[in-house]
C-alpha cells in the first residue's frame, strides 16, 4: 500500500504516540495515516523570527511522522494574516468589500507554498499519495510539479468556492486557478462549490468540464468532486451521553433550570453571521414577549485571528451587541445573552449541546460547518431538540430535517426560533432521526474514505500534462 502524505497549514500533534488528537478532522486523518503509513507535514504555529526557519522538526509517532516546519515574521504576515486570511478568505465567503489585496502578500503566499515544497520534495517517495488541504496551500502542487513530483496530488478544499463574478475580482485568480489544475483530484464540500468552480472555467472560457466529473484546463485533465465533509457521529454521541453527567454540565443545568436554552457556537469570524444572530434573538425575545425569563440564549465564540482588523473589530461589534441586548431586555434576575468569548472543554461544549432545545447555526457563508452536525450528534434520542439552520452553509445540503433560514432575514430567524421551542415532541423526533441516519451513514470516515478512493483510482491522470 501506498504512504499517505498530507500537508495542511497547521497539524494536530497528538502529545504522545496512540494519543486521542483534539478535533473530528485530526482523528480521521491520523486514522488514515495509521492505515496507511505516512507524514503530515505542515507550519508548527511559530515563528523564527527574521532569521530563516532551521530544519524540519520531525517527530516519529508509529507509521507516523510529523514534519512541522517554522516560518519567519514576514512569511507568517504575508502568506497567514495577509493574503490567505485577508483576501483567500473573504473572497471564498463571498465578501470582495473585505479583501485586501497587496502585491507584497500575494509573492509572500507563493513564496511560503514554494518553500513548503522545497521542504517536502526530499522526504517523498515514488508512490507516495499526497493530500493537500485547504486554502493557505493552493499553489503547492504547482510548485511540487514543477520540481518534478509525478505523484497523484489531491487537494481538498474546506470553505466555500465562490461563483466566478466574485473570483475574478481577486487579481491573482488565474495563478490560482492554474495551481487548481495541477492537483489530479479538487475536492469541494458541496455540489454548489464544485458548479462555482466548473461554471467559473466554462464562463471564463479556461476550461472545459467533461464526463466523468473531470475538468480539462491549462493544458491538465483532472477530476473535481464533492466530498462532505463530516465528525466521527457515533463516538460524539456516546461522548455527549456520557458528558450529561459531567460536573461542569450539571452546574450548567442548574443555572438554566426552568429556562429553555439556545446555544451558538462558532469562531469569532465575520463569516458565521454573530451579530445577524443576536440581532434575531432580540426580535424573537421582543415579539414573544412570554419568552422573558424563559429562555438563555449562550453563545460560545473563542477568539480568533486576532491580528487581522476585521477580526479585532468584530470582537468589539459582538460584545458591545451583547451587552446591549442584555441592558435592553434583561431583569434584575434575568441575562437573556450569555456570551462567552473564549473556548471552552469539549466535553462541556457536547454536554451544553445535548441541554440545548435549540442550536442556533446561522452563518453568512459556511463550507460545511461542523457545529451543526455536532449538535444533531450530542441529542438525546428520547427528547432531540431543534436544529435551526442557515440555507448558505453547507451542512443545509445535507440536514434537510433542520429549520433552514435565511441568517440576513432577521425576523424569519427569530419565527424559526419560536417554532422551534414550540415544536411538538413527534415533529422533533422525526426530523432528528432523519438528519441522524444521514449522519451516522456519512461519517468523517466515510469522507477521508470516499476521497481517498477517487483519488486513486486507475482514471485519474498521473503525471503534469
Ligand atoms: C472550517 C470551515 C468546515 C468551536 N468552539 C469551541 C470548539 N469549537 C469546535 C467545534 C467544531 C469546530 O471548532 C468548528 O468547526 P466548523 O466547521 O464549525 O467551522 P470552522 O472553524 O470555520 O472550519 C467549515 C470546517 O473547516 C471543516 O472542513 O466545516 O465550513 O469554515 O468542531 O466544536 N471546540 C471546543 N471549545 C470551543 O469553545 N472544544
Amino acid at each position: 500500500m501506498s504512504r499517505l502524505v498530507i500537508v495542511s497549514n497547521r497539524v494536530s500533534v497528538p502529545e504522545k504516540a496512540g494519543a486521542a488528537p483534539a478535533g473530528g478532522l485530526a482523528v480521521a486523518l491520523q486514522a488514515a495515516l495509521e492505515e496507511h503509513g505516512g507524514i503530515w507535514m505542515g507550519w508548527s504555529g511559530k515563528s523564527s523570527g527574521a532569521k530563516a526557519p532551521g530544519p524540519l522538526d520531525m517527530r516519529n509517532h508509529g507509521k507516523i511522522t510529523y514534519a512541522l516546519t517554522d516560518l519567519t515574521k514576514t512569511d507568517v504576515e504575508e502568506y497567514y494574516h495577509g493574503f490567505a486570511n485577508r483576501v483567500l478568505w473573504p473572497i471564498c465567503h463571498y465578501r470582495l468589500d473585505l479583501a485586501e489585496y497587496g502585491r507584497k502578500e500575494m509573492a509572500g503566499y507563493f513564496r511560503v507554498n514554494r518553500f513548503f515544497a522545497e521542504r517536502l520534495a526530499p522526504l517523498l517517495k515514488e508512490d507516495d499519495i499526497i493530500w493537500v488541504h485547504d486554502y493557505h496551500l493552493i499553489p503547492l502542487a504547482s510548485e511540487l510539479r514543477q520540481m518534478g513530483v509525478k505523484n497523484k496530488i489531491g487537494f481538498f478544499l474546506h470553505i466555500p468556492w465562490p461563483p466566478a463574478d466574485v473570483l475574478f475580482a481577486m487579481p491573482v485568480h488565474e495563478q490560482i486557478m492554474r495551481g487548481l489544475s495541477q492537483y489530479d483530484l479538487v475536492g469541494f464540500q458541496t455540489d454548489f462549490d464544485l458548479d462555482n468552480f466548473g461554471g467559473g472555467l466554462v464562463r471564463e472560457g479556461i476550461g472545459e468540464r467533461l464526463e466523468g466529473g473531470k475538468f480539462s484546463t491549462y493544458g491538465r485533465t483532472f477530476k473535481g468532486g464533492a466530498y462532505s465533509i463530516a465528525i466521527e457521529t457515533q463516538p460524539f454521541a456516546e461522548f455527549a451521553r456520557k458528558a450529561a453527567s459531567n460536573s461542569m454540565v450539571r452546574k450548567a443545568r442548574q443555572s438554566v433550570e426552568g429556562r429553555d436554552l439556545i446555544i451558538g457556537v462558532d469562531r469569532l469570524d465575520y463569516s458565521k453571521g454573530i451579530t445577524q444572530r443576536i440581532d434575531a434573538f432580540e426580535t424573537f425575545v421582543t415579539l414573544n414577549p412570554n419568552y422573558q425569563n424563559k429562555v438563555t440564549y449562550l453563545q460560545i465564540t473563542p477568539k480568533s485571528r486576532s491580528e487581522v482588523p476585521e477580526y479585532e473589530q468584530m470582537q468589539r461589534t459582538v460584545a458591545e451587541q451583547a451587552g446591549r441586548v442584555n441592558g435592553a431586555l434583561g431583569t434584575v434576575d434575568w441575562v437573556p445573552i450569555r456570551y462567552v468569548n473564549r473556548s471552552i472543554a469539549r466535553p462541556l461544549l457536547a454536554g451544553l449541546y445535548r441541554l440545548a432545545k435549540i442550536g442556533l447555526v446561522t452563518p453568512l457563508r459556511d463550507g460545511m460547518n461542523l457545529v451543526a452536525k455536532e449538535y444533531v450528534a450530542a441529542q438525546d434520542p428520547d427528547d432531540p431538540g431543534v436544529l435551526v439552520l442557515s440555507r448558505f452553509a453547507g451542512a443545509a445540503r445535507e440536514l434537510t430535517g433542520a429549520l433552514l433560514v435565511n441568517p440576513y432575514d432577521i425576523e424569519g430567524t427569530a419565527h424559526a426560533i419560536a417554532r422551534g421551542l414550540t415544536m411538538s415532541l413527534d415533529e422533533r423526533k422525526q426530523r432528528w432521526e432523519k438528519m441522524m441516519d444521514h449522519l451516522v451513514k456519512y461519517d468523517i470516515n466515510r469522507w477521508c474514505e470516499d476521497f481517498l478512493k477517487d483519488l486513486t483510482a486507475e482514471d485519474v491522470e498521473e503525471t503534469a500534462g
